[in-house]
This record gives C-alpha cells, structure tokens and sequence, in this order.
C-alpha cells in the first residue's frame, strides 16, 4: 500500500505546492509561515537524521543495547510536532525522536534508556508536556484520551481562547491500529468528545507484519466506524503534517472532538537494531519509498524558495556537531550495571530471578578477565 488517490499532498514529490480544491483550505496554514519557519522545519529533519544514524552506529558499537531508527518519518513528525502549541499534551510512542528534541527533550535521555541504564522516565512538564515513551503498543492512545478527558473535567479547552485552549496529539503506529487499547480510545474519546487527535504513522510495517495483513481497509477509513472525521496524508509531506494537524489540532482544541490522521510514511530502516528487514521486504519498496523521500523533497521546495548551498552545509555541519556531542556523552556514560534488570521485578526476591541473575554472573565469569 502506497499513496491512494485520497493522500492529500501539498508537495509534490518533485517539491512543489499542489493548489487543487482538496489543498485550498490548507495552503494559507503554509503562507503564514515565515521563510525562518520553513527552514527551522528542514533542520530539524536534517539534523535528526544525522542523530539517529549516529544512535544506530553506537548500538552497533555495543554503547546501546538498542535503538528504535525514526529515519524516513521525519516529515510526518517535524510536521505534526509543530503544529502542537506550547499548552498541547503530546503522548509518543516509541519512535518519536524527533518530537522530542521539538519539546525539548535532551536526547541523551532517549540514549540513557535505550543503554539500559534508566527506566525511561522523564517529568513532562519540564520537557514542555512531551510525556513518556510507551513500549507497550497502543496503550498510550488510552492514556491520552484520559488525559483529554480530564482536560475537558478541568475546564482547560474549548474556552474559546486558541492561545490557551489545550488539546491532545497522540502518535501510535500501523500496528497499533490492531490492538484493543486503540479501539478503545477511540470509543470514549467519540463518545465523550474529546479535545485530541490520533495520529498515525503509517510505516507501513510493524516489525516484519505488513500493514496489508494488518487491515483491509485504509486505515484512515476505521475511523468512520468510530464517528471520528479522518483523512489520509502523505507523511513525508512536512508541509501536509503540519497544515493538516494544525487545523484538526484547532479543531479538537475548540471543542469539535477528537479527529484522525493517516500520515503515510516508510520506516526506511530495520524495526529497531535487532531487526533484519532484509529477510521480509521486498527491495521495490525501499526504493519507492527513497524516490518519496521527505527530506529530498523538502529540500527541492527550499531550493526554489531561495535557500542555498551555504544554508545546506550549514544545516549538515549541525547535524555533524549532534552527532559529536552525542557520542561524546554516551562514551561518558556508566555502563550498565549487570544486576540492574534483575531489580524491581518482584518486590520480594524470586527463586527464578535468582537463578537467572546467577547463570549470567556465571556466563560472564567464564569469559577470559571476566569476574563472577
Ligand atoms: C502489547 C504489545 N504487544 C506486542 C509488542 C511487541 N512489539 C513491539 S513493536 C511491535 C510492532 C508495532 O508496530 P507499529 O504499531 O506499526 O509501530 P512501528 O514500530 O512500526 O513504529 C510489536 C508487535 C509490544 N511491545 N507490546
Ligand atoms: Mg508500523
């Protein structure tokens, strides 16, 4: 599954903007949008990638026991990530890197926990409401339309005042679309009218399960069933991510209910370092998907607004400056301490645990300068 004819696009893969009937009510979100904006949306594009090719190079280097690669989803997420206001509550899943660092989450974080070294945790009203990274898929859809909800019990949202007014953005995968938490969420958050919008990144894939075995229907269309108005976007379309969660985010914010996004996108690479994408996807794809590529394509529309080389290198030398500072303090960081995963798993000391914990001392004793 590809673009349908119902993708709306405002860039052309060549990088150009589509005016047609479908387009007109969002082009004006884009006209607003100073030259500044524009290309505050490709550095962030560009520099994350950067990042996270230097995440994956260090799992591989043994510094990481994982890392989750958000690379070729940077234009659904630079788009949508800012298209939330500052009072907006932002629920991630796990691939959401790029988000992040818009909310101001200091990506060492993500690195710390992926080291194994922290739980994950983070407080999200100091990372400018970007709550937590959830492993456990769809789940966090709940969490958000709760949180919404609440929204709706404090009298926060729908007061009339874009400027303060909150709402609700939660981002989940293909995948998720099959669990019961997200059908759920879709449930209350139609039938209490909530101040929200699901958004999806269609990557097409969850781990090595093609979203075709997934649904039979695009995914955008569920939706309906629920009573939520959806639409179907190119994600790797910036300009569409933004526009378009822009105006729904407006919507849900001035009491119009929760409201859906199919932002169809490609996870370029593996599901996370643990995955060989080789063994189950056809080359065709990647290749189809490297021809859409978001931020080519935003580069193109750049160029013919003006922005030049220097620009570019610049923007590049950034991205080589993340990725510096980033090794340099993951290689400062503590390794992980071998005992720590076998904590907090039961509050009492468990026979099994036990065991488990004193075949791996045992395992890395029997390495030559290993200690027990
Ligand atoms: C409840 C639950 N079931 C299974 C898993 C194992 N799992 C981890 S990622 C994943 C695929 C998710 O795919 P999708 O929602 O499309 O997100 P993507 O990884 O493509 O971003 C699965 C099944 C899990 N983490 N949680
Ligand atoms: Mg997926």
């Amino acid at each position: 599954m590809a673009y349908t004819p119902a993708t709306l696009q405002l860039l052309s893969p060549a990088g150009e903007l589509v005016a047609s009937e479908e387009t007109a009510e969002y082009l004006p979100l884009i006209e607003a949008l100073s030259d500044e904006q524009l290309r505050e949306f490709h550095r962030q594009m560009v520099v994350m990638r950067r990042f996270d090719v230097e995440a994956s190079n260090l799992q591989r280097q043994g510094q990481l026991a994982l890392w989750i690669p958000s690379v070729g989803q940077e234009g659904a997420q630079v788009g949508s990530g800012f298209a939330a206001k500052a009072q907006d509550h932002i629920f991630p899943a796990y691939r959401e890197h790029v988000i992040a660092r818009i909310r101001g989450l200091d990506l060492i974080t993500i690195i710390e926990m992926l080291r194994g070294i922290s739980h994950g945790g983070w407080d999200p009203a100091k990372t400018n409401n970007f709550h937590l990274y959830t492993l456990v898929i769809g789940s966090q859809a709940l969490h958000a339309t709760g949180y919404a909800m609440g929204m709706q019990f404090d009298g926060t949202t729908a007061t009339g005042n874009p400027d303060t007014d909150e709402a609700v953005i939660v981002y989940f995968g293909d995948g998720a679309t099959s669990q019961g938490d997200v059908s759920e969420a879709l449930v209350f958050a139609a039938s209490y009218q909530t101040p929200q919008v699901f958004f999806l990144q269609n990557n097409h894939w969850a781990i090595s399960v093609p979203v075709t075995r997934q649904s039979r229907t695009p995914l955008y269309l569920r939706a309906a069933g629920f009573g939520i108005p959806s639409i179907q976007i190119d994600g790797n379309d910036v300009l569409a991510s933004y526009a378009v969660t822009a105006a729904n985010l407006d919507a849900a914010r001035s009491g119009e209910g929760p409201r859906f996004i199919e932002a169809l996108t490609y996870r370029m690479g593996a599901h996370t370092t643990s995955d060989d994408p080789t063994k189950y996807r056809e080359p065709g794809e990647l290749e189809f998907w490297t021809a859409n590529d978001p931020i080519i394509r935003f580069e193109n529309y750049l160029r013919a607004q003006g922005a030049d080389d220097a620009f570019f290198a610049e923007i590049a030398q950034e991205g080589e400056d993340l990725a510096a500072d980033v090794r340099r303090r993951t290689l400062a960081l503590e390794a992980p301490p071998a005992d720590k995963v076998f904590r907090n798993v039961y509050s009492e000391p468990h026979p099994l645990v036990q065991a488990q914990e004193r075949w791996l001392a045992d395992y890395e004793a029997s390495f030559e300068g290993g200690q027990s």
